[in-house]
């Protein structure tokens, strides 16, 4: 079994992701923490509480950042175009407030504490910012020798990015943050748009999946309408299901090819949320990238495995 903390930004990606990872037999959710970015955090909150109620999810929930890990940095609009207003595409029937109790502990002292009292044993898998995981690295830096991997989805390295040529959005969202991560003594995982952008699922297979699953696929269906809406410009009458891929990696790391090497992420300039790799067995001058743990990052995914799995998964009632 694999013990895992979801930190997440719900957001219609993070919704299948998060079926997906409470309906696995091979993962034991154990918590649920939220941070802010495809919506206010206080969204993304009500968002997890609301999904949680909605799919009987035990593991609790707790609140993460609201800010970058570098507060001077200036906030952009929340990107309603992609998820919609409410952070779920819209979908309708979401309450203000869920009367769901929120864990008393803020997000990255959660990590903490739940990673010391299993160690060796979690894996985080982090698919929004990922200021919740520097932050709980800066509190308590024992606990990247504690914790059993880390699964991010962000980043784009032989590919462009989403937010500008050259940055994907849950990275240039806190690139400090993601730069403190990615250079941890921790083994990381790095599911970025080389593999997302890539893994694609059709109107047409959602609406199969929701015909054929429970309540919860039927809602998954519901909200996904509007981010399909959003990606006509890019797929064809379909959506990248970015966070899925990081949670099927979890307990599928063979439909993937990876690299590896030591990580870093540009923090300012035009490259702002840059992420670079320095391929082991490359050599080159003195750098920057000297002396990093090496991480690994997926270059290759085998996208129509990965869809059957998140299929077979999600109908697993
Ligand atoms: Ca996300």
């Amino acid at each position: 079994m694999h013990k895992v903390i979801y930190d997440t930004d719900p957001g219609v990606d993070d919704a299948m992701a998060l079926l997906f990872l409470h309906r696995h037999p091979e993962i034991d959710l154990i918590g649920i923490t939220t941070i802010f970015g495809n919506a206010s955090i206080e969204t993304t909150t009500r968002n997890a509480l609301f999904l949680k109620q909605e799919w009987n999810i035990a593991a609790p929930v707790a609140k993460g950042a609201n800010v970058t890990i570098d507060p001077s940095r200036h906030e952009r609009p929340w990107p309603t175009f992609v998820h919609g207003d409410n952070g779920l595409g819209n979908m309708p029937g979401v309450p203000d407030k869920i009367d769901l109790p929120v864990d008393p502990r803020p997000a990255h002292r959660f990590i903490i504490e739940t990673v010391r009292a299993n160690p060796g044993e979690v894996t985080l898998v982090a698919v929004g910012r990922m200021t919740n995981l520097a932050l709980a690295l800066q509190e308590d830096p024992e606990i990247a020798g504690l914790v059993k991997a880390v699964v991010i989805m962000g980043g784009n390295f032989y590919v462009p990015g989403n937010v500008s040529p050259v940055a994907e959005a849950n990275i240039h969202g806190d690139p400090e943050a993601a730069d403190i991560v990615m250079t941890a003594p921790w083994k990381v995982v790095v599911i970025g748009l080389d593999v997302t952008a890539i893994t694609t699922m059709s109107r047409s297979y959602m609406r199969d999946m929701a015909e054929k699953g429970d309540k919860a696929v039927k809602q998954l269906d519901e909200l996904s309408q509007f981010y399909i809406d959003f990606y006509k410009h890019a797929v064809e009458d379909g959506m990248m299901v970015h966070d899925s891929c990081a949670a099927v990696y979890v307990v599928a790391p063979e439909l993937f090819t990876t690299i590896t090497g030591g990580v870093r992420v540009v923090c300012g300039g035009i490259a702002d949320g840059q992420t670079v790799i320095k391929p082991d067995g490359r050599r080159f001058p003195p750098g920057d990238w000297d002396g990093l743990p090496s991480q690994i990052v997926a270059t290759g995914i085998e996208s129509d495995k990965v869809l059957s799995l998140i299929r077979e998964t999600l109908l697993r009632a």
